[in-house]
């Protein structure tokens, strides 16, 4: 759909605009201290991968409401997740759901991948609901049930999604847990901990030793009482008992309110434990909606501590894996997922230009207001023109979301697919 003479003919008319504004900003005295060319390097080498259940709409419990032109099939998804990456070029992998994504024909899917310039990064289980041909119910958990045959079971479909992943050259194994209670007294809450770790340790043992486990915590739902994993300090745990292959994933959305993330992003950087992100956007705990969208302040303070880290060398160097999981109910998915990643590459570009060396000399004096001056400075540039720059400059678009309505994307995908077509996910 987007071939290059297509894009030029698309950015074309914001061009010259798009080349004022970036010269403004790149010569802005503001950003004296910065190196603007290696921030836009930094966000062309910036990737975040889109979850294959988010490509669709996933309504609530209380309905859903059909986009038209959804993906159906594993080849569909990989055409609309090409679609968003010929766009951003920032989008080059996809996350998969198992058994919603079942990889059938391998020789097929490698050859579409290769042509849509993607990759299958991970692989995500599914041990949160029954599906028809299975013996046992996870009614009760899963990877801590207590009845063994239950554990067995969801261990075997961890093993499972790592030889389906394996075919697709994917390296990490996603793990996340509704194991939990509804009510006091349901579960014996050590003794479900233990017999989780007992079956994590099982799956780690049969992981390829140039895989990663992601472990992820949620403080509750499905479960209101107690989860299995509801923090960051039980996925820490888990991960240190597994071992160095095992890493915690930290979900946007899987915190309760007011939750400084950025603190837990920046402890797990220092213990060498962040293996992974789920980007999304929360206004009361796991909304799954557009990332930025509610708290923009909080997603820079959190590309803050990265970029920080990142530059420290004592703290452990490690591949951080970028996700985005998202949900969509009443936006167009694709578009939604444009907007997500354009607001990911804009609160890491503001991340990049903190004046770092000012920062440091601020904290070390206690100066207060400076300190936090020096964050808002950063946080309030217009970075749009270093975006649509590492957008332009990787072959994209110069305004993805732009571009995809000019093209009528949608529409596109409608005739090609129908109205009614239902993309399997949440
Ligand atoms: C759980 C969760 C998890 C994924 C997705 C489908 O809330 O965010 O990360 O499996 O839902
Ligand atoms: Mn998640
Ligand atoms: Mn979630």
């Amino acid at each position: 759909m987007f071939s290059d003479q297509r894009l030029a003919e698309l950015n074309q008319p914001l061009l010259a605009e798009h080349q004022t504004q970036f010269q403004y900003t790149a010569d802005s005295p503001r950003l004296r201290h910065a190196d603007v060319p290696a921030v836009v390097q930094k966000l062309i080498d910036f990737q975040v991968a889109i979850p294959s259940w988010a490509l669709g709409t996933g309504g609530t419990r209380f309905g859903r409401f059909a986009a038209g032109g959804e993906p159906a099939t594993l080849e569909d998804k990989i055409g609309d997740v090409g679609i968003l990456q010929a766009l951003n070029r920032s989008s080059n992998s996809i996350s998969l759901h198992i058994p919603w994504d079942i990889p059938q024909d391998i020789p097929g899917l490698q050859q579409l991948l290769k042509e849509k310039g993607l990759v299958i990064d991970s692989v995500n289980s599914n041990t949160f609901q029954d599906q028809k041909e299975q013996t046992q119910s996870y009614k009760f958990g899963s990877l801590s049930h207590t009845d063994k045959a239950v554990r067995e079971q969801a261990i075997q479909h961890n093993i499972d999604c790592v030889r389906y992943g394996q075919q697709l050259d994917a390296k990490t194994l996603t793990v996340w847990l509704a194991d939990g209670s509804n009510f006091p007294g349901q579960s014996h809450l050590r003794r479900a901990f233990l017999r989780t770790q007992e079956s994590l340790a099982a799956i780690y043992e049969a992981m390829p030793s140039d895989w990663t486990m992601l472990v992820e915590y949620k403080p509750y739902e499905p479960n209101f009482y107690s989860m299995v994993i509801p923090d960051w300090g039980t996925s820490l745990a888990l991960c240190q008992a597994l071992g160095q292959q095992a890493q915690v994933l930290v979900d946007l959305g899987h915190h309760l309110p007011n939750t400084n993330i950025e603190q837990i992003v920046g402890r797990l950087r220092q213990f060498g434990r962040l293996g992974g992100f789920h980007f999304n956007g929360s206004m009361y705990g796991d909304d799954d909606l557009t990332t930025g969208s509610i708290k923009p302040f909080q997603l820079f303070l959190i590309f803050n501590e990265l970029v920080d880290a990142a530059l420290d060398q004592s703290v452990p160097a490690e591949a951080v894996a970028y996700m985005i999981d998202a949900s969509h109910n009443v936006k167009d998915p694709l578009e939604d997922l444009l907007q997500s990643v354009d607001n990911i590459l804009s609160a890491y570009a503001k991340a990049l230009l903190v004046d770092r060396e000012a920062l440091a000399e601020a904290q070390e004096a206690n100066d207060v207001v400076r300190a936090e001056e020096i964050l808002r400075d950063a946080f309030l540039t217009d970075v749009r023109p270093l975006v649509s720059e590492a957008y332009l400059r990787a072959g994209g678009a110069i305004r993805p979301l732009t571009a995809f309505r000019a093209e009528g994307v949608r529409e596109k995908l409608i005739q090609q697919r129908g109205k009614h077509s239902v993309s399997t996910g949440l």
